[in-house]
């Protein structure tokens, strides 16, 4: 039997990040791909290419997880974005009735293109009523300082000491994301579990973010995990599949590129 991934996330319909992303990079990596609808995201190309936002009804999101657990065996599932208070509770209430092995959370407080604490709520409520529930956490520069309470993160000590902080206040295994955003030629993740703190570094391709690549990596670590990887295995295995998805990006008519998975081999 093949494993299976659930990812609980939103739609991109573009193909760059969210659900679609998501269920690409499950396929690649040989695993049955589920996913259960969040929220609707479609960019606006008359508008700056601004995201237009619908949450799927928070009973219906309690459906698609209902259905997908119950037609399979799941015991790793990825969270990305949620997009309001009630869709949260919604997927709290999912994920404690069931007792998942690996809850991978890529905490999206915001989403590029929407004003930082413009969903202050929403932010509250993740930290509160979601991470508490997440086994791994993914977050990128700006969700780490969030979640650390650092007032800044300069270096891969400072991302260090924020992995820490954020460890050892929500009992979770962190991979925290400098990307292209602290300086130096590489783009170092930094792993710490508790017991094991792992400098992960590969060149930086361009200093441009590329859309997608946040939702990547969960959901690389999603899927490595659902095949009986260990945590550090697949934080290794998911920096190598969106270092590919970043090489092999896509371009399109909008002013971003999105990661593509399909070149990745392990
Ligand atoms: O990259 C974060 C993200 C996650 N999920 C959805 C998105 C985005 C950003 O656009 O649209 C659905």
């Amino acid at each position: 039997m093949t494993h299976v991934a659930l990812a609980i996330a939103g739609s991109e319909a573009t193909g760059g990040a969210g659900a679609q992303t998501d269920l690409k990079t499950f396929h690649q990596l040989g695993t049955f791909g589920t996913a259960a609808l969040t929220c609707i995201v479609s960019f606006d190309p008359k508008n700056d290419w601004g995201h237009r936002f619908v949450p799927v009804e928070p009973q219906v999101i309690r459906d698609q997880i209902e259905a997908t657990t119950a037609v399979h065996d799941i015991d790793t599932v990825k969270i990305g974005m949620l997009g309001t208070p009630a869709t949260i509770d919604a997927v709290a209430a999912s994920l404690a009735e069931r007792d998942f092995t690996n809850v991978v959370l890529d905490p999206v407080l915001i989403c590029k293109g929407q004003e930082p604490g413009a969903a202050l709520d929403t932010d509250n409520a993740l930290k509160e009523k979601i991470l508490p529930l997440a086994t791994f956490v993914t977050p990128n520069h700006f969700e780490t300082l969030s979640l650390s309470g650092m007032e800044s993160i300069e270096t891969v000590e400072d991302l260090t000491e924020a992995a820490k902080r954020i460890h050892d206040t929500y009992d979770v295994t962190v991979l925290a994301k400098g990307g292209v955003v602290l300086p130096g030629v590489d783009a170092v993740d930094v792993f710490y579990d508790g017991e094991q703190i792992v400098q992960l570094a590969s060149p930086k391709i361009g200093e441009e973010r590329v859309s997608g690549a946040g939702c990547t990596l969960a959901a690389a670590v999603t899927a490595e995990l659902a095949k009986g990887a260990s945590e550090l295995e697949a934080a290794r295995a998911a920096k190598a599949v969106v270092t590919s998805s970043i090489e092999n990006r896509q371009g399109g008519h909008a002013p971003f590129e999105a990661v593509y998975q399909g070149a990745y081999r392990a």
